[in-house]
Formats: structure tokens, sequence, C-alpha cells
């Protein structure tokens, strides 16, 4: 199959025409002059705007949010960065599937709300291109590869583990016993926002068919090998070699789950990589349908407010960080083990001064510097293993430092 025959494949007026009469173009039209987008706008509404005139508006877009902070970056060049994706897919720019899902995967990260729906169109429509309609040979869609069995090894709830692991526990227990209770703070002090008690649901995810079909990398692959997603590579956030980037997810998977070597048996974490916190479901809808919403998420106000994926090899490392969400952390591939800390132990977890970073403490919770931070010696804390199948509730505000002991795949549920 020739680039030319499968860039035609990609070709869709209607869609174009589309994207250019929205109200979301409107609204972004009459945002532009306030950013400077104007120009940019004009030219994507040309009726004789061809692909390299939209890809010039494309990396116009791409350099006005890649100049500052992220969460300054403004909504119109976001908008104006997903409709000229969508545009210049439509109109044949990307020469290969695996070109167009990339710019549109991004594009979906990128580009805001404005154009999801019609993003998620054509990446299925693309992703659904078989080149044999083409040239009449079957090419295979997503290459199914010989699956590696992600299995956790076989070990035990630590005789340290102090959560309390509960079994079919009722919405009416969940609420009384856990949500709305009050943990005496491990350390035997109170403070006002000390609220919710951490437990693991055993068994609250076992029913999931995730649990036995993503154990295996083929399935993973075969179904969103070809999606890019965000990867950070390093030991942590908080240190200095740590980075981000861009990959799809059979390439990570190849390069560090599969091939993660030495790093899983020697407990290193200088080279891991990890897909973490990142709303995947939302990206790819195809893994959906593997997992349930759990029915305490009913408990509150507010619902589910984000549904994130963590994936990775063995000895991903969360450090201890709080988040101002109830959260059922609910464990699908291998072993966690998770130290929890009441909100207050602060004091004793020395967050970070930054304001972006109020949330993560400094505190190398497994190899701690008690001369630099001599009060963590008198933290208290909980331990948690968690196994496929466990939902482990972290109440809002409690500290919680997670590692992976395995190949891990979990997906955690923030509600209010
Ligand atoms: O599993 C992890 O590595 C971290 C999970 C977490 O921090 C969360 O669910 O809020």
């Amino acid at each position: 199959m020739s680039d030319a025959n499968e860039r035609d494949a990609f070709t869709d007026d209607d869609a174009v025409a589309r994207v250019v009469r929205s109200s979301a173009f409107a609204a972004l039209e009459a945002g532009a002059k306030s950013c400077g987008a104007s120009t940019a706008i004009g030219v994507l509404r040309a009726p004789a705007v061809d692909a390299s005139d939209i890809d010039a508006v494309r990396a116009l877009a791409h350099e006005a949010l890649h100049v500052g902070n992220w969460c300054d970056a403004r909504v119109e060049w976001r908008g104006v960065y997903a409709a000229a994706t969508l545009m210049w897919v439509c109109k044949g720019g990307a020469k290969t599937r695996a070109e167009a899902t990339r710019a549109l995967d991004v594009a979906l990260m990128l580009g805001g709300p404005m154009f999801e729906d019609e993003l998620h169109r054509v990446i299925a429509r693309v992703r659904e291109y078989d080149g044999a309609s083409v040239v009449g040979a079957p090419v295979a869609k997503r290459a199914k590869r010989s699956g590696v069995m992600w299995d956790a090894s076989p070990r035990e709830t630590a005789a340290d583990d102090t959560v309390a692991r509960r079994r079919d526990v009722s919405l009416e227990a969940f609420y009384r016993d856990y949500m709305a209770k009050s943990a005496a703070s491990t350390s035997g002090e109170r403070c006002v926002d000390d609220y919710g008690t951490p437990v693991v649901l055993q068994g609250a995810a076992s029913h999931w068919p995730a649990i036995e079909k993503w154990r295996d990398g083929g399935y993973v692959v075969e179904n969103i090998g070809d999606r890019t997603v965000p990867i950070e590579v390093g030991e942590t956030y908080v240190h200095d070699a740590w980075s981000q980037k861009l990959m799809t997810v059979r390439e990570f998977i190849d390069e560090y789950v599969d091939d993660a070597g030495e790093h899983s048996r020697d407990d290193s974490t200088k080279n891991v990589a990890y897909l973490a916190q990142h709303e995947l479901f939302e990206q790819c809808p195809d893994l959906k349908c593997d997992i349930e919403e759990p029915m305490y998420c009913v408990l509150g106000t507010g619902g589910v407010c984000a549904v994130n994926a963590w994936f990775g090899p063995a000895n991903t490392v969360s450090p201890a960080h709080t988040d101002p969400h109830h959260n059922l952390l609910c464990q699908v591939v291998g072993a966690k083990r998770v130290r929890l800390f009441a909100p207050s132990e602060t004091s004793r977890m020395y967050p970070h001064d930054e304001r972006k970073m109020a949330n993560t403490s400094r505190v190398d919770v497994m190899h701690p510097n008690l001369e630099e931070f001599p009060d963590f010696a008198s933290a208290s804390f909980v331990d948690a293993t968690l196994f496929p199948g466990d939902a482990l509730y972290i109440p809002p505000g409690w500290w919680h430092h997670v590692r992976a002991l395995d190949v891990s795949f979990s997906v955690s549920y923030w509600w209010d």
C-alpha cells in the first residue's frame, strides 16, 4: 500500500466542513482577537486552504501552547490546535495511519474539550481503516503480538499491613465505617481535616473483565498499542532527571514494561517509566468496557471527577502526596504497596513550599533523610498491599506513597 493511498483514505471533506461550521469554531473566532489567533483562524476558514497551510497553523498553535506554563495556556490556542489537526488529517496531511493517529491523540491531549467528539470520530475512522479497501491486500489493523502474561509474583499480604481488608462491604457500612468516620489519627492526634479511614475493599473489582484481560500484554497492544500517551521517565516527578515524553503504548511496553530487565529485578527506580495519572479511558474508549465504576462512588455530592490509569513496570513510585478527592485505587494487574499518613501528620511530611507542589512531601518515604526531616521519624502510618481485584479507599487529604511490586495496572476513581 503506498503512502498516497493511505493518505487519501483519511481525506474527509465533510469532517472539515463540520469543524468550520461548528459552534466551537465560531467561539474560537470570537475569542481569537484577545490572544492574537485571528490570522490563524482566518487561514483555517479560507475556502482554498490546503494541508500545508493548515500545518503551519498547527505549528503556530503548538508554539503558542508551549511558551509558558501549561496552566496559563489559552483555551483559544488549544482549540486552534485541535481544529487545525483535525483539518490537516482530513485534508490528507498525514501520510500514514500511524502519523494520523499520533497527531489526533496529541490533539486530544492538548486541544481541550472543544473538538473532542469530532476528534474521537476521526480517530475511530482512521484506526478502522484497512488498507485492503485500497490495494486489495489486508493489512493487520492493530497487529497482535505474542502476549507476555503479566502475572503478579506469588506473595501474601505483608505481616505489617495495618489497613483493614474487608470483603462485601455494603454502601451503608462503607459510608458509616470508612468514608464518614474520622480515623483516630494514627499518632493519637486529630486535626480538623482528619476524616475518612482507609480500607482495602477486597475483591471490589474482581468481577471486572480487565482482571483477566489486561494481564495479557497482547490484548493491551492489540487494543491500544497504536495510541500515543504521555509517559513519565525517571525516578519520580520530584527528581531532577525526571522527564515526560509521548510514546505509543506499544513502544512503552516494548521499551519499559516487557524489557524492564534489571530494573525490575534489583528494585532500582532509576530508569523506570510510568503511564501515570492519565485519563486513558477518555482517550481510548476501547478499554472502558473492561472496567466498572465502583458503586461506592455514588456516595458524596459531586460524583466522579477523574478516572485515571496507572500502568508501568515493577518499581514505579508515586512519592507521598495528597489529593483533595475521595479515591478508590483499584488494582487490576500485579501488586502494589501503599503507605498512608493521616492529614494530622502533615507537619511531619514536610510538604514542598512551592504552591504547585504543596501537596507533595519532600521526604523520600522509603529512605528518609532524618537529619533534614527529623520530625518524619515520628510520623505514624498504615500500610496496605493491593492485589488484582482490590480497591483501596484513600480519603481526601491522606498522604499516600505508592510502589509497584510487579508490572502493574491500576485504575483510580476520584470523586467528591
Ligand atoms: O498508583 C500510583 O502510583 C499512585 C496512585 C495515586 O496517587 C492516586 O490514585 O491518587
